[in-house]
């Protein structure tokens, strides 16, 4: 279960996504958490009807069950010409990565607007059903006619980046969290992250 083993507070990444794991792997390396994956197996409905209230959903029930403190992060891709879909049903949009850009791509076969933003809801709960803390990240940028690079995960070759010219997955993993939804939304919660570290 362990990711990275020391001495300070433990902190368990509430996600079974492992493109979004990596990131927070690297996103957290500074901060000398001991960080801890989800439990394999460890299924939480998402039955909210926003990023943030899945986010919440995911925090808690990973903190309560694991008796850690939860980072659980909900996120998804909101297409202007598709009236914000997929949204918070981007990862249940088809079965796979390749299935769901594929999908995407048909559906905007023809649409010239192809405006669109990523969303990153974080929420820090503790073991005691409490919430530490709730920020969201956003960045803008268009679907691509064709999909163009090879990091990252999920949408990341469709995604170009508003005045960047490149995809997500054209970018390093330093570049994406620099202008991405999810580095946006962390450098907001790292504040209280080195808090908590300090106050160990
Ligand atoms: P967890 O709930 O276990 O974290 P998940 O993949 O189901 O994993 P979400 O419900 O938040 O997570 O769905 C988010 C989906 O949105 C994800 O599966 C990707 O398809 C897409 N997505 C989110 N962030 C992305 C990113 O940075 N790059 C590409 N696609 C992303």
């Amino acid at each position: 279960m362990s990711l990275k083993s020391c001495h300070y507070q433990t902190l368990v990444v509430a996600s079974s996504n492992p493109g979004k794991v990596e990131e927070f792997v690297d996103f957290l390396a500074p901060l000398q958490f001991q960080v801890l994956a989800q439990p394999e197996g460890m299924q939480i409905e998402e039955h909210g009807i926003t990023f943030a209230e899945n986010a919440r959903l995911k925090a808690l029930e990973v903190a309560t069950r694991t008796g850690y403190m939860a980072l659980a992060d909900d996120s998804g891709l909101c297409v202007d010409a598709l009236g914000g879909e997929p949204g918070v049903y981007s990862s249940r949009y088809a079965s796979n990565d390749q299935q769901r850009i594929e999908k995407l791509l048909t559906a905007l076969e023809g649409i010239r607007e192809r405006s669109a933003h990523f969303s990153s809801a974080l929420c820090l709960a503790m073991p005691q059903n409490e919430v530490l803390l709730e920020v969201e990240g956003i960045c803008r940028g268009v679907i691509t006619n064709v999909p163009r690079g090879d990091h990252g995960f999920g949408y990341d070759p469709i995604f170009e980046v508003l005045d960047k010219g490149l995809t997500f997955a054209e970018m390093s993993s330093e570049q994406k969290r620099a202008c991405g939804h999810r580095g946006k939304a962390f450098s907001l919660l790292e504040p209280k992250l080195k808090q908590l570290v300090m106050a160990k």
